[in-house]
């Protein structure tokens, strides 16, 4: 465990694997707010998740692209009594996907981030050496559809910038510069490896569910 972490007010006292589904449909029925956390297959959606929730191996993660292949949902509790649900998306833009699958990928991830009324936030995550590209951009612009529809709070869209430590420093900040300016969005760099951005990353998080 992260040193940062255990000093932080933010420190999470309890992570449990809640449920998994293939449709929305199979969700349990809302019981906190939730976060979702989306991107490109192996950009390391569960290590960041894991990371985030303290917990090494709790969201299944692999070096095979394509790992996660269902909604996987988390409960979350941090010392200051902040009780959420991380929501750990299948990756998209798995090479080796069929269209058939790509099809189906697409039906149940947008009709979970259409109809999910518990949805506070979605971290879009993107490595930080490839920065945004088409797929990110139309998930984005969905997104600005849905943020529009969202009641009594608008949904928060969160950049985070995927495996940092896979850069020197300089790079790092210039890359982070860079993808901020054409997002024209606030970006968090986040490593799962050094825990770089576990406190930024958290703030944005509480910023949105509570
Ligand atoms: N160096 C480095 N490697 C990372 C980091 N995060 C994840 N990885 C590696 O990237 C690979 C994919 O990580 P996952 O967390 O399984 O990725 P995912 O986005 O959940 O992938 P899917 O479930 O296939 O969509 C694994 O080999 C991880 O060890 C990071 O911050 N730094
Ligand atoms: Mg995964």
């Amino acid at each position: 465990m992260k040193e940062h972490a255990e000093a932080s007010p933010y420190r999470v006292v309890d992570a449990r694997f809640v449920a998994g589904a293939v449709e929305t449909e199979g969700l349990l029925a809302p019981t906190l707010v939730e976060v979702a956390f989306a991107g490109r297959s192996n950009v390391g959606k569960s290590s960041l998740l894991n990371s985030l929730m303290q917990r090494h191996g709790l969201a299944r993660t692999s070096r095979t692209p394509g790992c996660t292949r269902q909604l996987n949902v988390f409960e979350v509790r941090c010392a200051d009594g902040l009780a959420t649900h991380f929501v750990d998306l299948p990756g998209y833009g798995w090479a080796q996907r069929s269209k058939a699958e790509r099809g189906q990928w697409q039906g149940m991830i947008e009709g979970y981030l259409r109809r999910r009324a518990s949805l506070r936030a979605v971290a879009v995550l993107f490595d930080v050496r490839r920065g945004l590209e088409d797929e990110e951009q139309q998930l984005l612009e969905f997104l600005r559809g849905r943020r529009e529809v969202s009641e009594p709070k608008p949904l928060e869209v969160i950049l985070v910038a995927t495996k940092t430590d896979k850069l020197g420093s300089s790079e790092r900040t210039l890359a982070l510069k860079g993808i901020a300016k054409d997002a024209g969005a606030p970006v968090v760099g986040f490593s799962a490896v050094t825990g770089e951005g576990w406190e930024a990353l958290w703030k944005r998080i509480r910023g949105a569910v509570l």
